[in-house]
């Protein structure tokens, strides 16, 4: 068996309870209740028990959160289901497995992993209703694009590139100083590829005010431009926050199922037909839709970078959790030939971080081969210098990590955006 990731296939998300309606979008919704779920995290040592890892997470329709590989063991972390909690301790206790409880239960996690105060005062101070103590519905989010857009003409470029399934638009910030002409080397920064990483657009954005508003940071934009987009993926995202907290993918309608939705980060067009990690069925959160870029988020960024491929020199894809930059190949455990020019200098923008501590390597090798990710497309297509960086924490709240630590979080990683800047500057468009 290649991949851990091939399990999400069957996700257990469907037996969780929808209770408490909403009615937000117009469509009679219920939101999904993870009340006594569990986040389990189980330790394997030796090919023999992760087999039979498997067997049991494979018989009682457990989803894999995440599994990471060192050395000596593989960590996978299991959202268990009220009742199969019995059945599941029974089978790890046979087995001889060890296993702990991460989060005892869901809902109260979920219930306290998001600040619910009123913006309003602050949009009457500043003119927007963004800030880091909180993960943002797109609309504050879109509304302080907008505001930066207007504010700072001189250095602020909003592009509408596209629009999302269900037709919200996908903006994409330039950063830039727009009295030089020349054309200058790039980042490009995404965010919200998967929608219930809430901290990936709270970074995003956090970078786009670091960069927009902080005149410290001026002469980041002296010799690169930016191109960030903070959410990828906004159907999903809004769909995490009003209904499904868990809820990943897209939000596209296949035809021949009521199952919603691909994982954009298996539609990017390389080596994703047959790949592993990746689902042909429409219930799994890996689906990878019915052809590479079939989603209109994919297919529309895809274009966007294409269009920009002489300039932009690195592409950084913002995930979570786990702390770790990925290298590509993530679709199978192979290394690009300047691989050691990656690893090089992820290590070296790593090393910039103070109260976070990244692991750092082969995308396949240290979590697991999965097809079709946004890294991998963006390095075949000659972006030099591609990664993925799975953000906070190490497991302990996972993909529910708390608002309180935004600020933390976002505070620790900028800096690294020094390393990568330097780097791109020395390179020629
Ligand atoms: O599985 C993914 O898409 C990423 N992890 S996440 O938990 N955020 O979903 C890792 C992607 C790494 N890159 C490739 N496999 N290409
Ligand atoms: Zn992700």
């Amino acid at each position: 068996m290649p991949t851990l990731l091939v399990l999400l296939m069957v996700s257990s998300v469907f037996t969780a309870d929808p209770s408490a309606a909403t009615e937000e979008f117009g469509i009679d919704e219920k939101a999904v209740s993870y009340s006594g779920f569990q986040v389990w995290s189980i330790t394997v040592r030796s090919n023999g028990e992760h087999k039979l890892l498997r067997q049991i997470i494979e018989q009682y329709d457990v989803e894999v959160w995440k599994e990471q590989k060192t050395d000596k063991a593989a960590i996978t972390e299991l959202l268990v289901a009220p009742q199969v909690q019995r059945v599941l301790k029974v089978k790890l206790t046979e087995a001889d497995i060890s296993y702990g409880i991460k989060i005892n239960d869901l809902h109260t996690v979920i219930d306290n992993g998001n600040e619910k105060h009123n913006m309003s005062s602050l949009n009457t101070k500043t003119g927007h209703s963004m800030d880091w103590t909180k993960y943002h519905r797109l609309a504050d989010i879109y509304g302080y694009l907008n505001y930066l857009a207007s504010t700072y003409p001189s250095r602020v470029e909003l592009i509408n590139i596209g629009t999302s399934y269900e037709k919200r638009p996908l903006y994409v910030v330039r950063i830039f100083n727009r009295s030089s002409s020349v054309v200058k080397p790039a980042v490009w920064i995404d965010g919200g590829i998967h929608a219930r990483e809430w901290i990936s657009p709270a970074l995003a954005t956090y970078i786009i005010r670091q960069l927009v508003e902080v005149p410290a940071n001026e002469a980041l934009l002296c010799n690169v431009d930016w191109f960030i987009m903070p959410v990828m993926n906004p159907d999903g995202y809004e769909y995490s926050h009003a209904f499904n907290r868990l809820w990943r993918k897209t939000r596209s309608v296949t035809s021949w199922t009521s199952c919603r939705g691909v994982d954009p980060n298996r539609n990017f067009g390389y080596k994703v037909m047959g790949g592993l990690g990746t689902s042909t069925n429409p219930c799994s959160d890996v689906y990878k839709g019915t052809r590479a870029f079939s989603e209109p988020e994919t297919f529309a960024t895809s274009n966007f970078i294409k269009g920009k491929a002489s300039s932009i020199k690195l592409y950084l894809t913002l995930h979570s959790y786990g702390q770790a930059a990925l290298i590509p190949w993530g679709y199978n455990v192979v290394y690009p030939s300047d691989y050691s020019d990656m690893l090089e200098l992820a290590k070296s923008a790593v090393s910039k971080f103070t109260k976070y501590r990244y692991r750092v390597g082969n995308a396949a090798a240290i979590y697991y081969p999965a097809a079709g990710g946004s890294d991998d497309w963006a390095k075949s297509i000659g972006i030099k210098y591609s990664y993925t960086f799975e953000l906070s924490d190490t497991g302990a709240y996972g993909f529910l990590l708390p608002a309180s630590n935004i600020l933390p979080v976002c505070q620790d990683f900028f800096p690294a955006l020094d390393v990568f800047a330097a780097k791109v500057a020395t390179m020629k468009v």
